[in-house]
């Protein structure tokens, strides 16, 4: 039996445009709402002591009227069951005069608490024996936990933050950013960390800390849709389990033209990848040669696209450079095309060269059928 069970999510994002989905773009917005009704859903059905947020629930600092309305029935949602909430503002949603944390909507829920001060602030929990240490994020570039010693007779401390983490040699200028050193010597339990759109983890010292990542993916690259059930136990146990509570996944996937036999194969695999959940971005170089001609891209991205949430076929050019003979046999024309063009070339400089990679450029445009 855990003492106190956290659920910790961050980079909600809730606002955010999708304008790289195209007509798509709209449901994953209506998305990022359904996806944090069902984490509200989720800290209820696992009777969660709190709720961290830490920092970008909103897209921006200044969200619209309905958006504000439906966040606020959700987080009324785990007030009525006596859960509390603590939010972090993030980068992209700062505390800011008149903006989001300041609506009544927010302020007349007994268990909801904003952190708005750029220092670590503390805040006792009645009942939980927990100290909550929050920041806002204020936009100075220095680590809110340099020197931070806690100063409070509770069981149990945690803290919710929105920065990066400094790692020598690979991050080393954010808006924001704690040490590992700092981490480490905090006294914490745990960590709350987002602005990092993964699951990582970063515990340092005897501290425990992680990065959910977005609760519903924001795009490649964005996680995969996890929030984070920590459970504090005795003598300093800390259990950490992700959940997966997002919708969409977003994929981007990279092909060689000379490792597929041709347009049916690759028609066939991305056929066979169907999934009305995912985004599919499919990058696809080196496909030219003489299987490929006459391939009309558009109309295949157009048949697949139903298959999916959504689909993007984006097919690499060829170009002089990035045609190699060795691709491409002597038996064939385009092989025999370049291998003769080769030796033209070999004894000419100059204009000459010019002149002459300009007619095996366009050559090799007509034989594999580029775009205009
Ligand atoms: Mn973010």
């Amino acid at each position: 039996m855990p003492l106190l069970r956290i659920l910790h999510t961050a980079d909600v994002h809730l606002g955010a445009t999708f304008g790289f989905l195209g007509a798509r773009g709209r449901e994953q917005r209506e998305q990022l709402k359904a996806t944090f009704s069902r984490v509200v859903g989720l800290a209820i059905d696992a009777q969660a002591d709190l709720v961290l947020i830490a920092g970008d629930l909103f897209h921006t600092a200044y969200p619209g009227t309905s958006l504000v309305s439906e966040v606020a029935y959700q987080l009324g949602r785990l007030d009525k069951e006596g859960i509390w909430t603590l939010i972090a503002p993030g980068t992209h949603d700062p505390w800011r005069e008149g903006g989001v944390y300041e609506n009544p909507a927010f302020r007349s829920l007994p268990h909801v608490h904003v952190f708005r001060e750029q220092d670590l602030t503390a805040f006792p929990i009645p009942g939980l024996d927990l100290v909550v240490y929050g920041a806002a994020w204020w936009g100075e570039r220095r680590d809110p936990l340099a020197g931070f010693r806690p100063d409070d007779e509770a069981r149990f401390r945690v803290g919710v933050l929105h920065a990066s983490i400094r790692l020598p040699g690979r991050v080393e200028e954010d808006d924001t950013w704690v040490d590992r050193s700092s981490i480490a010597a905090s006294g914490l339990r745990y960590l709350a960390l987002g602005h990092w759109h993964s699951l990582a983890e970063y515990s340092s010292g005897d501290v425990v800390a992680f990065y959910p990542g977005p609760p519903e993916p924001l795009g490649p690259e964005s996680g995969e849709g996890k929030v984070l059930i920590v459970e504090l136990g005795e003598e300093g146990k800390v259990d950490v389990r992700p959940v997966r509570v997002g919708r969409r996944r977003f994929l981007r996937l990279d092909l060689d033209g000379p490792d597929l036999v041709g347009p049916e194969d690759l028609y066939a695999r991305l056929r066979g990848m169907a999934d009305e959940d995912l985004a599919l971005t499919v990058r696809i170089r080196r496909a030219w040669g003489e299987s490929w001609i006459g391939v009309d891209w558009e109309e295949m991205e157009e048949e697949l696209a139903p298959l999916f949430f959504h689909l993007r076929l984006e097919v690499q050019a060829p170009t002089t450079g990035s045609i190699r003979a060795e691709d491409y046999p002597e038996s064939t024309v385009i092989g025999r095309f370049i291998r003769v063009a080769e030796r033209e070339m070999s004894g000419l400089q100059g204009e000459d060269l010019q002149v002459a990679q300009e007619a095996l450029r366009l050559g090799l445009f007509h034989l594999v059928g580029g775009d205009d």
